[in-house]
């Protein structure tokens, strides 16, 4: 198999393979790191029974990899997966160009021009991780800045900021750098946009002078392989956020999203349908005190599906919590 996804938390065993790369989620040691590219994600976990939860993606493919411009990749024919780990400290601030919004712009130009060098144009999915995202710097929330920086780095590549855009999520952690990981390969994906919610890539000026550059989903084609990923997901109906202060109403909302993406995938799918109780789900909350609430709710809507609770901040300041799942399928022939 091209890509098998596997996690600590899981009972699914490990087939042969070797990692092309991971996350580790919690309290990931500041110690020895495995070679393969880590996301190290610092953040609280919620009704973990460990205090890291590792995540990695095994190929039996034959493996190369590298490093340079502070990004650490690794690739196998069809599929390469980076890290990228920048200080916003490095980036002078300018008038009207935040760090943020310079290190943002410098991060994403660095994959293009590395995915360019490894002739893995399409880029599939981006784990997108930020310091303070709802604070207000400089006149604009961090997250806006942010939105500025990555969409000017796309269209400066030549990439376009809306349509043909990788799936994703955009994260608020308490410190540390700005963290992004990403899956690029050499097979165009296959963008899933969501009919209850405008795309992110048209939300109006409202939510920040830039648009967010990505989409609600995306099926993606590793060798004999069709991967859902579907972005981070949250109670927004058309560009609105809804239920604001419920968050079993937000959590429900959410769910009615991924249900509604999940639709749209299987209308463009080539394997069997996806169903919700086969993802792998990972779960924002940004208050530590509604995590009982939002198991309970999800319990009833997802059933006994693999999820990973994590405490982090969510882009919108209304919004509670965000949703982002995958599965992977493999292909007939
Ligand atoms: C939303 O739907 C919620 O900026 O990359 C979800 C997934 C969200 C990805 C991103 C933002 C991002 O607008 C926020």
């Amino acid at each position: 198999m091209t890509l098998q996804f596997v996690s600590s938390l899981s009972a699914v065993p490990r087939e042969t393979g070797t990692e092309l790369g991971g996350a580790l989620l919690g309290e990931p040691s500041t110690g020895a790191l495995p070679v393969w590219p880590v996301q190290r994600i610092f953040a609280p976990l919620l009704g973990a029974t460990s205090p890291v939860v590792q995540e990695n993606w095994l190929t039996t493919l034959p493996l190369r990899s590298g490093g340079s411009d502070d990004i650490v990749w690794c690739r196998n024919d069809g599929v390469l997966y980076g890290v990228l780990e920048l200080s916003e400290a490095d980036f002078l601030p300018m008038p009207g160009c935040s760090s943020l919004q310079a290190a943002s712009a410098e991060a994403y130009r660095r994959i293009f021009r590395l995915l360019d060098a490894q002739a893995m144009p399409h880029l599939w999915r981006v784990w997108n991780y930020l310091a303070d995202i709802n604070l207000e710097t400089e006149g604009l929330e961090r997250y806006r800045q942010f939105n500025i920086g990555r969409q000017d780095a796309f269209v400066a590549c030549r990439r376009g900021a809306s349509g043909n855009v990788p799936a994703a999520c955009a994260i608020g952690l308490v410190g540390g750098t700005l963290n992004i990981a990403f899956m690029a390969g050499t097979t165009p994906a296959v963008p899933v946009e969501n009919p209850r919610q405008v795309s992110a890539y048209n939300y109006p000026a409202d939510y920040g002078p830039r648009s967010p550059t990505f989409s609600r989903a995306a099926l993606v084609y590793p060798e004999g392989q069709e991967i859902l990923f579907i972005s981070g997901t949250a109670s927004i109906v058309g560009h609105q956020t809804v239920h604001p202060g419920d968050v079993v109403g937000q959590c429900r909302e959410s769910m009615a999203n991924i249900a509604a993406v999940l639709a749209e995938a299987n209308r463009l799918r080539r394997s069997p349908a996806f169903m919700l109780s086969e993802l792998c789900y990972r779960v924002y909350v940004r208050h530590a005190g509604d995590f009982d609430k939002v198991r309970a709710a999800l319990r009833t809507l997802i059933g006994a599906a693999e999820v990973v609770y994590v405490q982090a901040d969510i882009c919108r300041h209304d919004l509670l919590l965000e949703i982002e799942a995958f599965a992977s399928h493999a292909l007939e022939n």
